[in-house]
């Protein structure tokens, strides 16, 4: 039966095991990359061999630190326990959820209100990052953080926050930041990699997908629109698109932001963002969800006949 743990239970029961599988969760961030990299580091320190393994492919940007660069998409050895990092749900571990679901020792870690303790040890703590929560497992294990894994830390700390700006930052956050910098984190560095840098791709991207943005209702509604032509003839890659939507958030008047990206011809991924219109109930219009500020869903249509429908469903919506 699943087991819900304090910090020092928890670390108890992980120093017992040999051999750990440390799992990112789909679609991968750097909270989830830099967590479970800073994990591994620490087990290895207290003698524990760790691999850490993600479904999906790690997208590129993340791979200046070294240790997220060696995350593996199979599993070949055998370990003596699993444990999922920043993963709310089982199936967030994609590929890997039924390995996970069916294996006898898991841990869980996480820092999201809805995580549903799906393991044997469950350790979660509602912070704005699931750095922070890897930060205290480290000192419960009795590994100081250095350099290496407060870097990884720092990563995943700002990409969950927004560098500092998202409404779940507390404290706790800056005080965690700070004991991380003591250890050698290199904030700037992180930034510029996390958030900065971008290939000729994304900026050119960027330029053509911003040209042709749409309003509707007065401009409280903005659409824009990624198109398979546009990926081919800029050479972006679909994961580049990150940070499109919130541009869109910050243009004057917007209440809601819609992104419809290309997938196949007439085959739209729908990204929505609100201001405070409950967009998960437009996404479940479409048989996809989230939360209520920012969700996702698929359309199959003509492009016109797809931006009425996403457009008439955020209009109903809007308060
Ligand atoms: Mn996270």
């Amino acid at each position: 039966m699943a087991n819900k743990c304090d910090i020092k239970e928890f670390a108890a029961k992980l120093l017992k095991e040999k051999s750990v599988a440390v799992f990112c969760h789909v679609h991968p961030d750097g909270d989830t990359l830099g967590s479970a990299c800073a994990l591994k580091i620490a087990l290895n320190k207290k003698g524990i061999k760790a691999d850490v393994f993600c479904a999906d492919p790690v997208p590129e940007k993340y791979l200046f630190l070294p240790e997220i660069a060696k995350i593996q998409s199979t599993i070949s050895g055998e370990y003596s326990a699993f444990i999922a990092c920043d993963n709310a749900e089982i199936s967030r571990l994609g590929g890997f959820a039924e390995a996970f679901s069916e294996f006898p020792t898991t841990f869980n870690i996480d820092h999201h209100v809805s995580n549903c303790r799906y393991a044997k040890y469950n350790y979660v703590a509602e912070r704005s990052s699931n750095a922070e929560n890897v930060f205290d497992l480290m000192n419960a294990i009795g590994v100081a953080a250095d350099k290496e894994t407060a870097d990884l830390l720092a990563l995943g700390l700002i990409t969950d926050t927004g560098n500092f700006r998202h409404k779940n930052v507390t404290e706790e956050t800056f005080a965690c930041a700070e004991k991380l910098i003591a250890a050698g984190a290199d904030f700037n560095r992180i930034y510029y990699y996390a958030f900065v840098r971008q290939s000729r791709g994304r900026a050119a991207l960027h330029a053509r997908v911003m040209s042709k943005i749409r309003y509707f209702e007065d401009g409280k509604i903005a659409v824009i629109t990624v198109s398979l032509a546009d990926l081919n003839e800029t050479g972006a890659k679909p994961d580049e698109t990150e940070g499109f939507i919130d541009f869109v958030m910050g243009i004057e008047g917007v209440k809601v932001g819609v992104c419809l990206m290309e997938t196949e011809k007439d085959k739209y991924k729908v990204s929505l963002r609100s201001e405070s219109a409950d967009v998960n109930a437009v996404a479940s219009v479409f048989g996809g969800g989230g939360h209520k500020l920012a969700s996702g869903c698929r359309i199959s249509a003509e492009y016109e006949e797809a931006v009425d429908m996403i457009v008439s469903a955020v209009r109903r919506f809007l308060d």
